[in-house]
């Protein structure tokens, strides 16, 4: 009798909707094409794929601001989307592989992977906060804001009342900020979120940042982990194409020992890996990030180092 492998669900997210820059709706299509299912599967996993999901589908004719809020009709509908299908997945039991795509997707994300583990805690590793309001947002860029929506902060904005708030704030920590708007810092002082910064990470080092993250969003090491790894939070040096590269981010050893650590507690349910954007940057800059966003996706789901 051989158990069957453990089950990975692929969700392809190639939508940019969230911010203004082209191309990062291409990240999940170089992220396959550079080999990342056979390097899951050889990991051991069974790995469902089929296809990316076809955004075009979702037809919005006219999508004007809402407040300065760009492209709300349409973030809203593919984020609902991606909302349902990772659900689906996490009720059969799968773990969902979101590729994106912009950072707005985890709205989807993480509001399906609370549908079946309510319980669940959010790792946020970025360089940003992504927890704007409609009230504090200076870009209107819908990837800044996925986290406020996901907690129920600021004033309601009836596009996305289909957004449930069913994270609170002690389910949340984040790795690696560096570029926080100074409203995203009173949201994230008033609502008391644990949040580890570049300044953190080099006084503690990765190692002890890891450990107290997780104390604090799974002290009994019990609750299930969502992972949403925006690759903006690495260095620029270590991952160029993205489309909002902050300096001074985290090695490429550091994120690596994060995706590990998660590992390591046998408690993630849902993955996400965001922001690769093959069209800014050289050719072997696109080269390099997509390698990294395969890597630190094979960390996280138990590659070893011996
Ligand atoms: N991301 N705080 C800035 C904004 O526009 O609200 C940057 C957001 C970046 C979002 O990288 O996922
Ligand atoms: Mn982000
Ligand atoms: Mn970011
Ligand atoms: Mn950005």
């Amino acid at each position: 009798f051989i158990p069957e492998p453990k089950t990975l669900a692929i969700v392809g997210c190639p939508f940019s909707g969230g911010q203004p820059k082209a191309g990062v709706d291409q990240g999940p299509i170089h992220l396959v094409q550079a080999g990342l299912i056979p390097q899951l599967e050889d990991l051991g996993w069974k790995v469902i794929f089929d296809g990316h999901h076809q955004f075009e589908e979702i037809n919005v004719a006219q999508d004007p601001p809402i407040g300065i809020l760009k492209n709300p009709r349409m973030v809203s509908k593919v984020t609902k989307a991606v909302a349902q299908v990772v659900g689906e997945h996490a009720s059969k039991g799968q773990i969902p592989v979101t590729l994106g795509g912009d950072h707005s997707l985890a709205m989807g994300t993480i509001s399906g992977t609370l549908s079946k583990y309510p319980d669940a805690c959010v790792v946020w590793i970025d360089a940003h906060a992504d927890i704007n309001t409609s009230e504090t947002t200076e870009s209107g860029n819908i990837h800044g804001m996925p986290v406020s929506f996901l907690l129920g902060l600021g004033s309601k904005v009836e596009e996305f009342s289909w957004v449930k708030p069913l994270l609170k704030p002690e389910q949340l920590v984040y790795i690696g900020l560096r570029d926080v708007d100074a409203g995203e810092k009173k949201i994230l002082r008033d609502n008391n979120i644990k949040a580890f910064s570049m300044h953190e990470v080099d006084k503690y080092g990765i190692g002890k940042v890891v450990e107290m993250a997780l104390d604090h969003v799974n002290p009994n090491r019990d609750k299930p982990i969502h992972l949403s790894f925006d690759v903006d939070a690495l260095d620029p040096t270590v991952a160029p194409s993205t489309g909002t590269p902050v300096r001074g981010g985290l090695t490429f050893r550091e994120g690596h020992y994060i995706c590990e650590a998660i590992y390591e507690t046998g408690l993630l349910v849902a993955l996400d890996l965001m922001e690769v954007n093959p069209s800014l940057e050289n050719e072997e800059s696109v080269k390099q990030t997509v390698a990294v966003g395969c890597s630190l996706l094979r960390s996280a789901l138990g590659e070893t180092l011996l």
